[in-house]
């Protein structure tokens, strides 16, 4: 694979309440997912992560699988409800002994953590008070963090704040496929506000704790295609759309604004959100940009039954708006689309030059292959997916794009969020009733590529 330096971090990613189980144990508290799967009609089949791959038991066997790997780096996320199972001040320590004990395996077998700190387990007893929507969460999440920083910063130098705060607020408080599965614009708005806002206050004070810590957050990013570029009204919604998904947060953790088009869309509404003094404090030295890139949108001219949803500020979703999309597809209905990586990766390298370190810290595709009779895993679509799309990376570093670290989604297949277990993303598949990892062939292809990039 070309383009990537000897010294590129490769990782692979997961999530806390998508693989650890364990969900009633050592006082982990009730999060906004298990309240949200427990609700009837919410997660396809009534899934819920209650056992989800029992990570949580079986971490050392899973680090041993990433070592054969070859990784030299592990994206997963702390459950917030672990450390506060109330999202109060109150500590569980038991909690805290799982991720002492998850970090040192990984060190100790020489793999170096990254953790995000919100991947949408939010403690339940927040979500009672209005969750993102409520300011005070903002606080809560900041302190929540500088404990996570005190108890594991001696070991842990790189972090991430929050994953996808676009899906937090939109798919969360918008049009509630996800938990906390509310619906109300004003509810989306403030999540948006108040999760740029915590992740600014949270990294300066995770930086007062330690000043030897790299602080970033991993956001959901596309370019949107559109149908017809010289149609004003389609033109709008792409800017629209782009300005809430790939500028909300950059603009703001850079230079503490919002982008002048959601502003003036929303004007009214924001205008009760942001208090005076808040653009100043968005603004927050941001030393990694996560990108979690799966596919380009595609948009056509909105038809005429969404037009009222948008103007109410529901802009179709990224990956599934009504543009003729190309084959193939994802068993996601995500097009597979590699040099939109490229072109993202660029864009980013042009209209942002103060960024100088990108991680795709996601990139992977949902097939459902399960083991041969010989217990193989075929899985050549996913082993296409990943070469393409590195290959597209490696050509966007050699034109120039500052990307240092590339994180699978996921390492094993988990809990695919509204969609249950249906939709498996791992480079290792996993039997759910038995629990049985088995490394697929993209794991293989995955690691040959690791070895072959270090030898180079
Ligand atoms: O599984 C999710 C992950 O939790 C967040 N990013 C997208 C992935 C695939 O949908």
């Amino acid at each position: 694979m070309e383009g990537f330096p000897k010294d590129f971090n490769w990782g692979v990613a997961t999530s806390s309440y998508q693989i650890e189980g364990a969900a009633f144990e050592d006082g982990r508290g009730e999060s906004i997912w298990d309240r949200f799967c427990a609700t009837p009609g919410k997660v396809a089949n009534s899934e819920d992560g209650s056992a989800a791959c029992d990570h949580y038991h079986r971490y050392p066997e899973d680090i041993q699988i990433m070592k054969q790997l070859g990784v030299s780096t592990y994206r997963f996320s702390i459950a917030w409800p672990r450390l506060f199972p109330m999202g109060n001040d109150v500590r569980e320590e038991r909690g805290f002994d799982f991720y002492n004990r998850l970090i040192n395996e990984l060190l100790a077998n020489g793999i170096k953590p990254l953790p995000t700190l919100y991947h949408w387990d939010l403690p339940q007893p927040l979500q009672d008070k209005g969750g993102w929507a409520n300011r005070e969460t903002v606080e809560a999440f900041k302190k929540y963090s500088v404990a996570a920083v005190e108890a594991f910063g001696d070991r842990v130098h790189e972090w991430l704040t929050l994953n996808e705060p676009w899906c937090v607020t939109w798919l969360g408080y918008m049009n509630g496929v996800h938990a906390p599965g509310v619906k109300n614009l004003d509810h989306a708005l403030a999540a948006a506000h108040h999760t740029a806002l915590a992740h600014a206050e949270a990294t300066r004070a995770m930086r007062e704790v330690r000043d030897d810590l790299k602080i970033g957050l991993a956001l959901n990013m596309t370019n949107y295609r559109l149908e017809d570029e010289s149609d004003p009204e389609l033109s709008e919604l792409g800017d629209l759309m782009d300005a809430q998904l790939n500028r909300w947060w950059i603009d703001a953790f850079l230079n503490g604004t919002y982008p002048q088009s959601l502003m003036d869309f929303h004007e009214e509404r924001l205008a009760t959100i942001i208090q005076p003094g808040d653009l100043d404090k968005l603004k927050v030295q941001t030393d990694i940009l996560g990108v979690n890139y799966y596919s380009d949108a595609f948009l056509g001219l909105p038809r005429p039954e969404d037009k009222p949803l948008i103007e109410e500020g529901l802009f179709p979703f990224p990956h599934r708006s009504n543009g003729s999309a190309p084959e193939p597809h994802t068993d996601m209905g995500w097009p597979v689309t590699p040099d939109g990586l490229e072109d993202l990766l660029l864009r980013i390298a042009r209209d942002w030059p103060e960024i100088t370190n990108i991680a795709i810290t996601e990139n992977g595709a949902a097939y459902d292959e399960e083991p041969n009779e010989d217990g193989v895993v075929e899985d050549a679509r996913r082993v296409d997916y990943l070469e393409s799309h590195l290959a597209a990376a490696g050509r966007a570093i050699q034109k120039g794009a500052p990307l240092k670290s590339y994180y699978a989604w996921s390492l094993m297949d988990n809990f695919e969020w509204a969609e249950g277990y249906n939709k498996r993303f791992g480079l290792v598949h996993v039997n759910f009733k038995t629990l049985k990892r088995t490394i697929k062939n993209s794991g293989k292809a995955y690691s040959k590529i690791i070895e072959a990039s270090r030898k180079a």
